[in-house]
């Protein structure tokens, strides 16, 4: 089971690589790998659990968090219709966007970062990502609101980009053209 001694952490050197392409259909390790990182996140959003295991709740991870250089992520985000995507993929990649940015009025964090980064991070506001899942099935997700900024911050994970290097240095809070999202 993933706890949080398993997540590495800002300056460790995997964090800033850019992750392998799994080669499909995917191996019984990879798959284990994938299905074990969903259940960090269903384990950290179960009340329960997460205080059991000390599990900070997470709508998302990515392989290179647990020191996995590879190219997958698994994600459980609630939503604006009140439903829930939950979606573990290898190989995700984002293959159209928006002009149009949104962004978290409130930020954002990291699994793999233990302070607080005031700023806004600009990101798509709408993206079709596709993947294959953990049962070798192709996949394509439209995605707009919170999940949309999660597949990004996750997909940037695969790529060494953290989500502060978005953040505008001179200006953290400078206006962004684009759709709010409040927490
Ligand atoms: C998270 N959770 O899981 F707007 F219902 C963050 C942490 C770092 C604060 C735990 C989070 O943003 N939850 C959230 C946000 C909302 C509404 C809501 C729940 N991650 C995952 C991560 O670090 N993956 O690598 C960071 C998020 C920042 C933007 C999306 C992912
Ligand atoms: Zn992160």
């Amino acid at each position: 089971m993933i706890t949080m001694k398993d997540i590495i952490r800002e300056g460790h050197p995997a964090l800033r690589e850019v992750a392998k392409n799994v080669e499909l259909p995917a191996s019984e390790e990879d798959k284990a790998t994938l299905k074990e990182m969903m259940e960090y996140i269903e384990n950290s959003q179960n009340p329960e659990t997460a205080e059991k295991y000390g599990l900070r709740p997470g709508i998302g991870l990515a392989a290179p968090q647990i020191n996995v250089s590879k190219r997958m992520i698994a994600v459980k985000v609630p939503d604006e219709k009140g439903g829930v995507i939950s979606q573990a993929l290898f190989n995700p990649k984002i293959v159209s966007h928006s002009v149009e940015k949104s962004y978290l009025t409130s930020g954002e964090g990291c699994l793999s970062v233990d302070r607080e980064i005031p700023g806004y991070v600009p990101r798509y506001a709408r993206i079709t990502v596709e993947g294959t899942s953990l049962e070798g099935e192709k996949i394509k997700l439209r995605l707009k609101g919170l999940p949309a900024v999660c597949f990004q911050h996750e997909i940037d994970h695969l790529n060494g980009i953290m989500f502060y290097d978005h953040i505008n240095p001179s200006n953290p809070f400078a206006a962004i053209d684009g759709i709010a999202i409040e927490r």
